[in-house]
């Protein structure tokens, strides 16, 4: 079999709008009804979800029959998980947290094979490369894999530039929540210096012309973020969709008066 392509990172390269979802539920069973839903992609998170490297297999495999794309977020930036993550079949990554050129350079290593990078071969063991079966994985790995920097700090906002002119960074996410805290304004990612900080930084992304993200749920603030240049959009994550619908529920029967 010949190399899967990497869909996900093609619709970026061409910045068709990409709408995501933030999968933290860390089920198999709630990811393939997710994959049913409609999204672009699927972000199975590492970061804060209870996950590991088999947790993250399950989700990937019962969602592979679907057309969505899927993204893993790793806990850090150690290159050994990263490897793990790519030979589970991982193919874009959304990595947390970087704030220089040295971290971003690093990462480029690590999701890529020798000369270019430090990811160490293991085919024959490796989902990916169908256990040995597609032909020249390792040859054609690096092109397929698709690495996105989060950018959600005041330093990864002051060496932005830098960052997304290294070579192998594909695409940069903002992370509104992350980066308000580094502003001064934990738990307030509308506040409207975290939001010019926001649209700031996605025109510098777009302009360099890699793709621009964020995480954003309110539909008229996600068309504005779209305008400074954003083409993939996380609008919003699992475990709030299943808290506010099971809210909703269980308050609409809080005094029994629809059933008395
Ligand atoms: C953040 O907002 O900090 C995230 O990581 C997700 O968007
Ligand atoms: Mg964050």
């Amino acid at each position: 079999m010949d190399m899967p392509g990497n869909v996900f990172k093609q619709m970026l390269q061409q910045r068709r709008l990409q709408i995501g979802l933030f999968v933290a539920l860390a089920s198999a069973y709630s990811m393939e009804i997710l994959a049913t839903a409609g999204f672009d992609w699927l972000l199975i998170d590492v970061e804060h979800a209870p996950n590991n490297p088999a947790s993250v297999l399950a989700q990937l495999q019962a969602a592979a029959p679907y057309p969505g794309q899927l993204v893993v977020r790793p806990v850090n930036h150690d290159a050994a998980l990263i490897k793990q993550y790519l030979d589970i079949g991982a193919q874009t990554l959304l990595v947390p947290m970087v704030e220089s050129v040295a971290e971003a350079t690093a990462l480029a290593r690590a999701v890529r094979y020798p000369p270019r990078g430090i990811r160490g071969v293991g085919t024959s063991l490796a989902r990916a490369a169908h256990w040995g079966g597609i032909k020249d994985y390792a040859r054609h790995a690096d092109d397929e894999i698709c690495l996105i920097v989060q950018i959600e700090s005041q330093q990864g906002l002051a060496n932005l530039d830098a960052i997304m002119a290294v070579e192998g960074v594909d695409a940069a996410f903002i992370g509104p929540a992350d980066l308000a805290a580094s502003m001064g304004y934990l738990g307030q990612p509308g506040q409207p210096e975290v939001k010019a900080a926001i649209e700031d930084a996605l025109q510098r992304i777009a302009a360099t012309g890699k793709a621009a993200g964020v995480f954003v749920t309110e539909p008229s603030l996600a068309k504005h973020y779209r305008e400074c240049g954003a083409s993939f959009i996380a609008v919003g994550g699992d475990t709030s969709l299943l808290r506010n619908a099971a809210v909703k529920l269980a308050s609409s029967f809080q005094d029994n008066s629809a059933i008395l």
